[in-house]
């Protein structure tokens, strides 16, 4: 599904509600689960996709001013992947680094940094939170997911974009850190791939050369040293099959904040 069948789905359903209910709407994201909300998604919507998910998401994280800037943005997780192709590339300033996008896309390509820096982009200051207890306030300039996936056309099937990132999480090299986000997000307008932070080339700490901001999703959907973007219809045969590293060991792969 393309942004613009979206938005023709999105108007559909609020001309389906009329004015009033969809104000009412977006003022009550939590009463997707109430027993009304089947019956009026009958009127305008396929039931496979609720109107939680349309109207919930759409919102924007809350941004923040220059004086909200974190003293410092601290690492957490992987600080430097223990992986030698990575080693390398990162050695000779990311200048040979190309992201594949592949998958469930028409036009597959390799982007150099140079040709993401090219592309669309949008600088945020933002707050990040690590379900480990912590939060900071940094301002990240990158290039718009959208404007990526605008290039390489996804497939009607497409329905998940997974990150595959360069650090291992073993000692011995395997189980790559990997992430998963839904198209919703995916055409998100705060959804950037990350190549500065704090007007600085992004730290290897924290994920050079690019790295996912998801603004309304905890820290660990923020995949760092992505290497790789797969547009898939199930994330199921990845990995532990529950769409990212934590998701694997028990963590909720929707990480609302
Ligand atoms: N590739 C990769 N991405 C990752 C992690 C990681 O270990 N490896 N840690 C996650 C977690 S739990 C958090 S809180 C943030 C930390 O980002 P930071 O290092 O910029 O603070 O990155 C997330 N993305
Ligand atoms: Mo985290």
């Amino acid at each position: 599904m393309n942004n613009s069948d979206k938005l023709t789905r999105r108007s559909l359903l609020l001309r389906a509600l009329g004015a009033a209910g969809a104000v009412f709407l977006a003022g009550c994201e939590r009463l997707s689960h109430t027993e009304w909300f089947p019956k009026i998604l009958a009127a305008g919507e396929k039931a496979s996709e609720s109107v939680h998910h349309l109207i919930a998401r759409k919102a924007m994280a809350q941004e923040f001013t220059p004086a909200d800037l974190s003293p410092s943005f601290r690492s957490n997780g992987t600080a430097e992947p223990n992986n030698p192709v990575y080693a390398e590339l990162a050695a000779n300033g990311f200048g040979a680094y190309k992201l594949a996008v592949d998958g469930k896309v028409d036009k597959p390509a390799m982007f150099t940094m140079t040709e993401l820096r090219a592309l669309p982009e949008r600088t945020q200051i933002t707050r990040h939170d690590c379900v480990e207890g912590w939060s900071a306030i940094g301002k990240w300039k990158g290039v718009k997911l959208s404007a990526i996936l605008d290039a390489v056309k996804p497939q009607p099937s497409a329905r998940y974009v997974v990150f595959h990132c360069a650090d291992p999480m073993e000692d011995d090299g395997t189980k790559p850190y990997y992430e998963s986000i839904d198209m919703d997000d995916a055409y998100h307008a705060q959804t950037i791939l990350a190549y500065e932070l704090n007007d600085q080339p992004l730290p290897a700490a924290n994920g050079a050369p690019i790295r996912l901001r998801v603004e309304r999703q905890l820290g660990y959907k923020h995949a760092k040293y992505i290497m790789r973007i797969e547009l898939v219809d199930s994330f199921a045969p990845i990995a532990g099959g529950k769409g990212g590293y934590w998701e694997d060991e028990g963590y909720e792969w929707y990480a609302g904040i």
